[in-house]
């Protein structure tokens, strides 16, 4: 027979489990993976996201920075099977899997002004209309795409023409417009993983990448390269998506959880990114001083502006009416959001 104290302890028991039980029903623990380590821009994005959510529910992200679960291919099947909520995967690397998103490697598509930039994601209709559809056809809720920066060149070899490229062996992330992009260029293009670029440079494998000037100091790549050549020929797009039967399984509640943390972190990541650039660069001079950096002018860029025109042809034989509908509805956001 129990005595009072232990049926008073019973209770007790029973009413701290209920309680606790209310507190954390729906307390879920998601898993988001990126593609850059957490203090490189997707990750400063994800810590934002993460913040967001944690603050204004009973849910919390757990991050997975880049190399934890694999390249970008892996995380990008980890979060079409369930495994992952979240994932930053750039258009770069799902070139493969949505045609259409190469559309942001034709060169010149996109401007190099930031501010520019941070409108149009934001406001166009392809990326939060056209793009939603696209993704989500492939089990996947599209919430942001944003900019990280001008693209710029490294190389071994110093480049200000087309011409300087013949022969290099170019490493481009796995997406076949960018392989035809730096075949109009007259380089030799090299579709390869991040993982492989470092040491690929280093045994001159390939002798030359493209990627924004704060990763090219973030991951050392200056020094295993001796020139930084701008063509102002794009900008770094990435995005960040949810599993979508995970997404469509929210209550409406969490879901405008997911997709106010989206866009607090968009505003936060466009401001974060101001002066970036310039910011990295100098501390990539200041690491290596005889690197050099060439911003091409007007008559230098002409043979890279004249390829182009024939990569958005390439794009629009790879992709036929709906790439074709996706370049013309981003070209009018482009023009729509300009100041
Ligand atoms: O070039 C790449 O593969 C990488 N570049 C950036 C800026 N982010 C992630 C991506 O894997």
């Amino acid at each position: 027979m129990k005595s009072n104290i232990q049926k008073l302890l019973g209770t007790a028991a029973a009413v701290t489990f209920l309680v606790a039980g209310a507190g954390t029903a729906n307390a879920d623990k998601w898993k988001y993976a990126f593609e850059e380590s957490l203090t490189e821009v997707q990750g400063v994005y994800a810590q934002k996201f993460k913040e967001e959510i944690e603050k204004n529910s009973d849910h919390t992200v757990q991050l997975f920075p880049y190399g934890t679960l694999g390249e970008s291919a892996d995380i990008m099947e980890q979060a079409q099977a369930g495994i992952l909520q979240f994932v930053d995967q750039s258009p770069g690397f799902t070139g493969a899997l949505i045609p259409e998103a190469q559309v942001f490697f034709v060169p010149y598509l996109l401007p190099t002004d930031q501010d520019h930039l941070g409108r149009f994601y934001k406001q166009s209709k392809a990326i939060n209309e056209d793009f939603t559809k696209l993704y989500s056809q492939q089990g996947l809720e599209l919430l942001v795409m944003f900019p990280e920066g001008e693209v710029a060149m490294t190389t071994k070899s110093p480049v200000t023409s087309c011409e300087d490229l013949n022969e290099v062996k170019f490493r481009v992330m796995t997406n076949p417009l960018l392989v035809e992009s730096y075949k109009a260029f007259g380089a030799t293009p090299t579709p390869l993983p991040w993982g492989e670029v470092y040491g690929g440079l280093q045994t001159n494998i390939i002798q030359g990448q493209e990627n924004p000037t704060f990763f090219l100091y973030s991951t050392k790549i200056y020094e295993v390269t001796d020139h930084i050549t701008y063509a102002g020929h794009n900008n770094f797009t990435t995005a960040v998506m949810a599993n979508k039967d995970f997404f469509d399984g929210l209550s409406e509640a969490d879901q405008k959880v997911v997709n106010d943390a989206a866009a607090t972190a968009y505003d936060f990541i466009v401001d974060y990114q101001k002066g970036l650039a310039e910011q990295e660069l100098k501390k990539i001079m200041d690491a290596k001083p005889e690197m050099t950096v060439t911003v091409l002018s007007e008559e230098q860029r002409a043979c890279f502006k004249e390829a182009a025109g024939a990569v958005e042809a390439k794009f629009i034989e790879m992709t036929g009416d709906s790439g074709k509908a996706i370049l013309e509805q981003l070209k009018a956001d482009l023009e729509a959001t300009k100041d």
